[in-house]
This record gives structure tokens, C-alpha cells and sequence, in this order.
């Protein structure tokens, strides 16, 4: 079984519930429980308008990370986000791989690590929590140096329930 860190956010459409279909999501297609970290609302990175929900999930995993990626396109469809799509608008639901055991891959539709988890604090805050002694795979560098190198943005640790 491999560990899987799991980014999730929604913008759009009830970005409450959409979060909570996503774990539903996570559960159904791991044999336990993900560790899911709080809901945090953060500003949008980019020319969204509309604040975000994000978190981060770990999930433990028999599935190849090709076949990961097309089972969280299937639900990303699902629930409500077209297939093509313009980066950075909106979204209802966007879950990105970020890391696949120390995986190192650079295929052309899945780079893992995720190249751009590293400087976005609406990733690395929440994966702080599930993971407090996280270093990336690829360069080493700890959770916390990370975050302090990170363009700050406004993002806040919200009470809502999974
Ligand atoms: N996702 C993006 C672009 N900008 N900003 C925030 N706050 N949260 C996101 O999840 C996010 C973003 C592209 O996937
Ligand atoms: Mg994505
Ligand atoms: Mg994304």
C-alpha cells in the first residue's frame, strides 16, 4: 500500500458540500479511513474571485498513480467540473496528487511531487497537520521552511465539519 497525499479545494458551487463529496469519495475507494486535515478558507492564488476551501487528505492506497489520477478525474467530473478546462478559473472540485509514497515522476499529464504544492500555503498549512515531520521527496525541504518561504496569503482555519 502506498501513502498518498491528497490536495483538495472548491470555489464553486457550495464549496462545503463539494468537500464533503470528496471525502465520501476518498472513502469509498480506500480500504481505510483518509486522515483529512481542518477546512481552511483561503484567498485565491490567481484571477479567481471567489475565496476557496481547501485541505489536504492521506490516503493509504493499492492503486497505481496512473489509475489514481483517472479515478479523481471521474469524480472531479462527477461533480460538476468539465473535463477541459481553463487553469486557474473557478472550479467545484479540484483534487491534485501531491505526493505518492517518495515517488519521484515527471510524466507528461502527472508530475509528482506536485511542482507547485511547494510555495502555496493553501497546501501547506493543512499538510502541516497531517504531517508535522513532512520533508518534500524531491529536494528534502521540511513542512515548516517551506511555509516560511511561501508567499503569504490570507488563510484561515475554519470550524467546519467534514
Ligand atoms: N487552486 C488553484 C489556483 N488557485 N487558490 C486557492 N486559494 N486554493 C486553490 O486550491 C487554488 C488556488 C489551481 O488549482
Ligand atoms: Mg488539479
Ligand atoms: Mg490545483
Amino acid at each position: 500500500m502506498a501513502k498518498v497525499i491528497l490536495a483538495l479545494g472548491s470555489n464553486l458551487g457550495d464549496p462545503h458540500r463539494q468537500m464533503k463529496e470528496a471525502a465520501t469519495f476518498l472513502t469509498e475507494i480506500t480500504p481505510q479511513s483518509p486522515v483529512l486535515s481542518s477546512i481552511y478558507r483561503t484567498e485565491p492564488v490567481g484571477p479567481s474571485e471567489n475565496d476557496f476551501l481547501n485541505a489536504v487528505a492521506m490516503i493509504e492506497t493499492a492503486m497505481e498513480p496512473h489509475e489514481l489520477l483517472t479515478r479523481i478525474k471521474e469524480q472531479e467530473r462527477k461533480q460538476g467540473r468539465p473535463s477541459r478546462y481553463p487553469k486557474w478559473t473557478a472550479r467545484t472540485l479540484d483534487i491534485d496528487i501531491i505526493a505518492y509514497d517518495d515517488l519521484v515522476i515527471e510524466a507528461d499529464n502527472l508530475i509528482i511531487p506536485h511542482p507547485e504544492y511547494t510555495d502555496r500555503l493553501f497546501v501547506l498549512m493543512p499538510l502541516k497537520e497531517v504531517r508535522p515531520d513532512w520533508s518534500d521527496p524531491a529536494t528534502g525541504r521540511h513542512v515548516d521552511t517551506m511555509i516560511e518561504e511561501a508567499p503569504g496569503i490570507r488563510i484561515q482555519k475554519t470550524n467546519l465539519t467534514w
